[in-house]
């Protein structure tokens, strides 16, 4: 008998996609139409407790998620047309480095933190500053299911289905004032749960902070996710409340957020300072412009297995250059990488 193993160094086309994820899919398609553009359908109601996916759902979830359920915009935004990667994987192999440097460390740590009550804390240039609790945050929303890509400058990468909504709409509400050219975001630091922001081995200067151009965060591709998977954010994957940025490198998209500040210049961010020749303040996923010590053109779509490494060619903004190239018009990407 011949076997087929696909080489390491091709793209392998063949997506694995298990088979509850895809029969739930094929059921969720017929009920909600499939393809739909943004915007373009109202939401398609499930039963309150019922994740859409057949996936592990807390025996309790806060009120202020399940009573967005009911109403969530699912597949708000034109699917991939790849397999959505499987929850366990997910939720298993994670950068969360509160919880330390290995890619099992959050999932094994994390849950530990207790994200209920959560709140936070809004301030800088805007016209209503002040520490606001997540429900209260999420409250005026309607949530969305937005299906990305996430593309870790690691060069691995999911596809992964969020519930959240539009960044921009919260900045919006807090009303902006002149100075508001970036916003500023930060990550709680917990020493009692988090294993390494204790460490006085730690290169990193917590909290972990990262940044947007304001332009950046308000597209209407930028969201904070507070699900995932039809169901409350994993405390591994940045419960409660977490920025998903689709065409930056996943380190962009800050988890467990506690504050987020409106500001004039441009705000520090955690990898561009421990290491600024090879992590930038922009970090948008570009193939042309490679790491230091690796190549950008290619990654590692998870789960890989022992027949195929899946690697595929890395797409400029990660797919998504249609909807953002302009904000980098006239832009050197090589310099602002
Ligand atoms: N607070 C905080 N946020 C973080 C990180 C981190 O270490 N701490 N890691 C980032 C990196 S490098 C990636 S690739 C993504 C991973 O998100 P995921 O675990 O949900 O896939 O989270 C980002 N957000
Ligand atoms: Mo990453």
């Amino acid at each position: 008998m011949l076997i087929r193993v696909p080489s390491a160094s091709r793209c392998s086309s063949a997506d694995i996609t298990p088979e509850s994820v895809y029969l739930s899919r094929r059921r969720f398609m017929a009920a909600s139409g499939a393809g739909l553009a943004l915007g373009a359908l109202p939401g398609v109601a499930f039963a309150q407790d019922v994740s859409p996916y057949e996936v592990p759902v807390p025996a309790e979830q806060p009120t202020w998620f399940t009573e967005k359920l009911p109403g969530v915009q699912w597949r708000a935004v034109v699917p991939v047309d790849e397999a959505i990667t499987p929850f366990e994987d997910a939720t298993h192999y994670n950068n969360f480095y509160e919880f330390g440097p290995d890619k099992g460390d959050p999932a094994e740590h994390a849950d530990a933190m207790d994200i209920e009550p959560w709140t936070v804390q809004i301030d800088g240039a805007v016209e209503k500053p002040g520490t606001y609790s997540v429900a209260d945050l999420v409250q005026p929303h309607r949530l969305e299911e937005r299906i990305y890509r996430l593309r870790c400058v690691e060069a691995w990468s999911m596809v992964i289905p969020w519930l959240g909504f539009p960044l921009g709409e919260l900045i919006r509400r807090a009303g902006p004032t002149g100075g508001a050219k970036y916003v500023a975001f930060e990550t709680a630091v917990l020493p009692e749960v988090m294993p390494a922001v204790d460490s006085r081995f730690s290169l990193i200067d917590w909290p972990y902070r990262e940044g947007l151009r304001i332009d950046e965060a308000m597209h209407p591709l930028t969201i904070l996710a507070v699900g995932m998977y039809g169901r409350i954010l994993e405390e591994q994957n940045g419960a409660p409340m977490r920025l998903v940025v689709p065409w930056k490198y996943g380190f962009k998209s800050i988890k467990s957020i506690v504050r987020l500040s409106l500001v004039e210049e441009q705000p520090y961010t955690t990898w561009q300072n421990l290491a600024p020749e090879e992590y930038g303040f922009y970090a948008n996923v570009n193939p042309n412009v490679d790491h230091p010590r690796w190549t950008q053109a290619r990654e590692r779509r998870l789960p890989a297995n022992l027949f195929s490494t899946n690697v595929r060619d890395t797409l400029m903004f990660n797919g998504y250059a249609d909807e953002v190239a302009s904000l980098y018009q006239g832009m050197d990407l090589a310099k602002f990488y």
